[in-house]
C-alpha cells in the first residue's frame, strides 16, 4: 500500500461515524474542475453505440454533461426524484460492512477526491470520476437501483456466512464490469469500464477476452484481478436478470455449496459455460 492510498480503521479526523464527509464542492480548483471535464469529453465521444440504453439515459437526465464535477446537491436533488438514491462523499475507500450499510440504505459512497492529470488512464482507488460518472447514470435507473439496494442488504448478510469474497465477485462481474445484450448489440453497464478510455473499446470489440453469459454461481467461483483489463466478461440479458436473480436465490446454502468448490481461475471457461464469443487471450499472452 503506497502513501496516496486513503485506508483507515477509523473514520479519519473530521468525517462523521458513517464515515460521510461534506464533499465542500467549493473547495475543489479549476484544475480539478478541467480534469473531470478532460475525462467526460473523451468518455462522452466513445459510449453511444456502446455503454447501454439505462446509463445514457441517466447522463442525460442527470444533466452530467453540465461541466465541472458535479455538485452532489443538485444531483442528489435529481437523482432522490428518479429512485430515492443519493450520493455521499468520502475520503476514499470505506469498510466493507459501512460500504454495504449505505448501499442498504440508497446511499452510493463516492471518494471526494480526482486523479491526477498523469493518472488519466489508470488509478488504483475510486475517485469522484469513477464513482459519480461510472456509477451514478445506472443508479438513475428504478430496476438497477432495487438491485444496487439488494446487493448492500446483501453484502451485509454475507458477512455473517463469511461469504465477503463470493459475493465480492458479483459485483465486480456486474456492477464493475457487466456487459448486457441490447437489441442492437452488445452494450457496456459496468461502471469500471464505462470509466475507462482503453476498456470501454477493449470490452466490446477486441477479439482477447472471452464473453460468457451470467451465470449467478459460476461468477461467484470466478476470481478476478484489479490491475488491468478483464480476460472474462458475463453478459445479461436485461437489467430485471440481475434483481430477480439476487431477490430469489437463497445465498445460505449456495455459500455453502461455494465453499466446496474449487474457485475458477481468470480467463478459465468451464463446461457449463454459456460462450459468447471465446477470446484468443491474446492481450494477456502478450505481457
Ligand atoms: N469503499 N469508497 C469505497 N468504494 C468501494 O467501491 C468500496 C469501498 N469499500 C469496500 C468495497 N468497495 C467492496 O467491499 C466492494 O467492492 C464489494
Ligand atoms: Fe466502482
Amino acid at each position: 500500500m503506497n502513501s496516496e492510498t486513503h485506508i483507515f480503521d477509523m473514520p479519519p479526523e473530521g468525517a462523521n461515524a458513517d464515515w460521510t464527509i461534506d464533499q465542500a464542492w467549493d473547495s475543489f480548483t479549476a484544475e480539478e474542475h478541467e480534469t473531470w471535464d478532460i475525462l467526460f469529453d473523451r468518455q462522452q465521444k466513445m459510449l453511444p453505440g456502446r455503454a447501454c440504453k439505462a446509463f445514457m439515459n441517466g447522463i442525460d437526465v442527470l444533466k452530467l454533461s453540465k461541466p465541472g464535477i458535479p455538485d452532489f446537491k443538485d444531483l442528489n436533488a435529481i437523482l432522490m426524484d428518479k429512485t430515492g438514491w443519493q450520493v455521499v462523499a468520502v475520503p476514499g475507500l470505506v469498510p466493507d460492512d459501512v460500504f454495504f450499510d449505505h448501499m442498504a440504505n440508497r446511499r452510493f459512497v463516492s471518494g471526494n477526491f480526482i486523479r491526477r492529470r498523469d493518472q488519466l488512464d489508470y488509478l488504483q482507488e475510486p475517485d469522484v470520476f469513477h464513482d459519480v460518472f461510472g456509477h451514478v447514470p445506472m443508479l438513475a435507473d428504478p430496476v438497477f437501483a432495487d438491485y444496487m439496494q439488494a446487493y448492500g442488504e446483501g453484502g451485509l448478510r454475507s458477512l455473517q456466512y463469511d461469504a465477503l469474497d463470493n459475493l465480492a465477485r458479483l459485483y465486480w462481474y456486474t456492477v464493475e464490469f457487466g456487459l448486457i445484450q441490447e437489441a442492437e448489440g452488445l452494450r457496456i453497464y459496468g461502471a469500471g469500464i464505462v470509466s475507462s478510455y482503453g476498456e470501454s473499446v477493449f470490452a466490446l470489440d477486441d477479439d482477447s477476452p472471452n464473453r460468457i453469459k451470467f451465470d449467478l454461481e459460476r461468477i461467484m467461483r470466478s476470481e478476478y484481478r484489479i490491475d488491468d483489463y478483464q480476460q472474462n466478461y458475463f453478459v445479461i440479458d436485461d437489467l430485471q436478470q440481475l434483481l430477480n436473480v439476487t431477490q430469489q436465490t437463497d445465498f445460505a446454502p449456495l455459500y455453502a455449496k461455494l465453499k466446496e468448490l474449487p474457485n475458477i481461475a481468470v480467463a478459465d471457461i468451464i463446461d457449463t459455460d454459456d460462450v459468447i464469443t471465446h477470446g484468443t487471450q491474446h492481450y494477456a499472452n502478450s505481457k
